[in-house]
């Protein structure tokens, strides 16, 4: 009986999301979206859990989010899962969580393929583990010719360096007459980031309550819509992603109402 509650209660659960789902279609989605994933070691700390156990949720709700960003059409997905920042976190931490890359893409990879998925990465690649960089690459490579979402992977990330190198190598290229002063402006500054093959993104999502941007995008935010949540990355969900959305949806009509 329980149990026929409990498979009654996840066929309607789903039916609702479906209805949802729909409704969303209807308007305008936001072609890229951006997420900072936060809130996995404080889930672990709730449950008297070692952190790791925390990023390891955190990547199973990857998945979750990344097949419903693809069923609504995003077309853009780029997640915050490593910043230039977190090395220095304990070392077992850090030596875990760049070991969720091979075992995220070890059992989701075919399932990416099959979705049209393609796998990208932004970040300093030189100071990942070979290990690390070797499966990231691996799955670049095999979903290459998929033309659905764009799964962009911020892994060794941040923003200030980025903006930095940026400044570097237009100096680089002005002085080897490459790039002349009269011909930069802001999408020409866009083109020397690590993002210069996506649009900005339409939607910043943050969990776990911190209101801040912590080095991530500073340039591609600054006409962004931004959306937070006290919810613990872990415990982000379809209806949270679809709550997100619906905001923006609403702001965007009242823009456009002025
Ligand atoms: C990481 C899980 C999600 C919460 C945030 C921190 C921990 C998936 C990946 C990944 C990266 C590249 C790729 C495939 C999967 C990942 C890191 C951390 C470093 F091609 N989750 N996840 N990478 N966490």
């Amino acid at each position: 009986m329980l149990n026929k509650i409990r498979l009654w209660k996840n066929q309607n659960n789903s039916s609702i999301l479906r209805d949802k789902i729909e409704e969303i279609k209807k308007s305008p989605i936001p072609e890229h979206v951006a997420i900072i994933m936060d809130g996995n070691g404080r889930w672990a700390k709730k449950r008297a859990l070692p952190r790791i156990a925390g990023h390891h949720e955190g990547m199973k709700v990857v998945r979750k989010t990344t097949m419903l960003a693809n069923n609504l059409g995003i077309k853009t997905l780029t997640l915050y899962a490593f910043s230039t920042e977190n090395w220095k976190r304990p070392k077992n931490e850090v030596d875990y969580i760049m070991k969720l890359p091979e075992e995220f893409l070890g059992t989701f990879l075919p399932e990416l393929v099959e979705n049209n998925v393609q796998v990208k990465m932004m970040g300093y690649k030189n100071q990942l583990p070979v290990h690390t960089l070797r499966a990231i690459e691996k799955a670049m490579e095999e979903t290459k010719n998929n033309d659905g979402l764009v799964l962009n992977f911020a892994l060794n990330y941040g923003s200030r360096s980025e903006i930095m190198d940026a400044v570097k190598q237009m100096i680089s290229d002005s002085k080897s007459g490459k790039l002349s002063e009269a011909d930069l402006d802001e999408q020409v500054f866009s083109s020397y980031l690590m993002t210069a093959e996506f649009p900005d993104p339409d939607l910043l999502i943050r969990t776990s309550g911190e209101i801040r941007l912590s080095n991530f995008m500073l340039w591609q935010l600054a006409y962004s819509e931004f959306w937070f949540t006290d919810v613990l990355w872990p415990d982000f969900n379809e209806e949270h992603l679809l709550e997100a959305i619906e905001v923006f949806q609403k702001r965007q009509r009242r823009f456009g109402g002025i």
